[in-house]
């Protein structure tokens, strides 16, 4: 008997995108398996089996857009279904579309980080969750939230003991339980302003992005919980703009990838990095764990919100390839096409909005990792060279590194020798 599978009851929701589809025809599936994952901008919801049999057709692909009643697998079954045929044609109570982040909670101000962290999942991907079935069951009975779980299986696949490590993190990090609260590891905030703000005049209320939402809560745990201070420092870029200029110039030519001076400051970050090993760390409990590798993570500003792409192993580049990989992964964080790989592993972070404008800021550092780079628009200032005021190209470098590790003294050097590197190129060599 063939049945169709249709969308559930899914409350106010309609025109849904389909970000996941875990069976092919041929896969014979089980009463409440998940067949497909929904996602509004509210809420991600497993639609259920509500026949079990053979699947003989898919009827949608993921990006199709449905609502309730929207056909989407038939189901070829010799025995009728428990609950009959009737309840895969008919519409199943509206619980039967099972909520998987909806709404996302927000987190207390000390939430914890991943425990397998590497700050893959605080900026991650175009908000698709990849797990089966099992695993999200198990997930929604221990109240794993897995839009923040790192995944470490196939192709970005959450599993079990991903979870399993997530909540472990949750239990093991300070301040978390009642006990840590009360000896002053919790933060014994006021409850926050609750205003009915349409008091004031006319409102508009927009909900978040999955992405804004996933990168806010990771933004807040790393404000609240990493002592940072910001160090600022003024590169002479005179030299190595005209170089850039020129080489541009003569690539228009040959079609070579132009090159940008967020390359050049990749580059020459990993270069201080070596120098200053401290930079290129995580802190592990009572240890420091200092990385033989250079993973440079650069912000990306796109339509959905920050997300941060990862040029691994730069120390093996060139400044043409260091170019060519992140105008790529710039391009593919715009088009949310990136893969979880792209945006795991960083030892050290550069957020450049240098494109845009302003002067000096303060950036928050990307955790684990210890330390974060921000760069502001190049400017021509005048700098007095013991005779005369002479025009310099300067850029404006904004450190800001966590205090347990790295004190002003270190930090202040580093910028020092970044601003070095950067003044005169060929120091990078060295
Ligand atoms: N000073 C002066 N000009 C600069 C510059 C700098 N420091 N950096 C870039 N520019 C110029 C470029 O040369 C380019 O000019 P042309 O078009 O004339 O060549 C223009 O600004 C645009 O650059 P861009 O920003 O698009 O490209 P990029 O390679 O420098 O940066 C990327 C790529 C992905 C880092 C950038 O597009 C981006 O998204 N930046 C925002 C990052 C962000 O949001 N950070 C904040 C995080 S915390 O909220």
């Amino acid at each position: 008997m063939s049945q169709l599978i249709k969308v559930p009851d899914i409350g106010d929701f309609s025109d849904v995108p389909i970000i996941d589809i875990y069976v092919k025809a041929g896969d014979t599936v089980a009463l409440d398996d998940a067949l497909v994952t929904l996602e509004s901008d509210k809420a991600t919801m497993d639609v259920p089996a509500t026949a079990a049999g053979v699947v003989k057709e898919v009827l949608v692909k993921p990006g199709d857009r449905v609502s309730e009643g929207s056909p989407l697998i038939r189901v070829e079954s010799g025995v009728p279904a428990p609950t009959e045929s009737k309840a895969a044609e008919s519409v199943p109570a509206r619980q039967e579309a099972t909520p998987v982040s909806a709404p996302m909670p927000t987190p207390p101000p000390s939430s914890p980080p991943p425990s397998t962290g590497d700050g893959a999942s605080s900026l991650s991907p175009g908000g698709k969750v990849h797990a089966s079935p099992s695993v999200r069951a198990y997930a929604r009975e221990l109240g794993a939230d897995l839009s923040r779980v790192t995944p470490s299986g196939p192709n970005g696949r959450i599993l079990k003991e991903d979870v399993t490590a997530w909540v472990k993190g949750i239990l093991t990090v300070p301040g978390t339980t009642t006990a840590g609260a009360s000896l002053g590891g919790g933060l014994d905030l006021l409850p926050w302003p609750k205003v009915d703000f349409s008091k004031f005049g006319d409102i508009e209320v927009r909900p978040l992005s999955r992405i804004q939402k996933i990168s806010g809560q990771n933004l807040a745990r790393n404000w609240v919980m990493i002592p940072a201070v910001t160090y600022h420092e003024d590169a002479d870029i005179t030299e190595l703009e005209a170089f850039r200029v020129q080489v541009n110039k003569e690539n228009e030519k040959t079609g070579e990838a132009k090159l940008t001076m967020l390359a050049f400051l990749i580059k020459a970050s990993v270069r201080a990095l070596q120098k200053f090993p401290t930079f290129n760390s995580s802190l592990d409990g009572d240890n420091l764990v200092l990385k033989k590798y250079f993973h440079i993570g650069f912000a990306a500003d796109t339509p959905n919100g920050l997300m941060v792409p990862v040029i691994k192993n730069v120390d093996r580049k060139g400044i043409v390839e260091i170019a060519r990989e992140t105008g790529e992964l710039a391009r593919q964080a715009r088009e949310g096409t990136l893969k979880p790989g792209d945006m795991q592993g960083a030892s050290f972070t550069i957020s450049s909005l240098g494109g845009i404008g302003g002067t000096y800021f303060a950036p928050i550092i990307n955790a684990p990792e210890v330390a974060i780079l921000g760069v502001n628009k190049s400017a021509l200032k005048p700098v007095w060279d013991g005779k005369a005021f002479q025009p310099r190209l300067t850029l404006p470098l904004s450190l800001t590194a966590d205090h347990r590790v790295i004190d002003g003294a270190l930090a202040t050097r580093f910028n020092v020798c970044l601003a070095q590197l950067l003044a005169d190129f060929r120091r990078v060599t060295l």
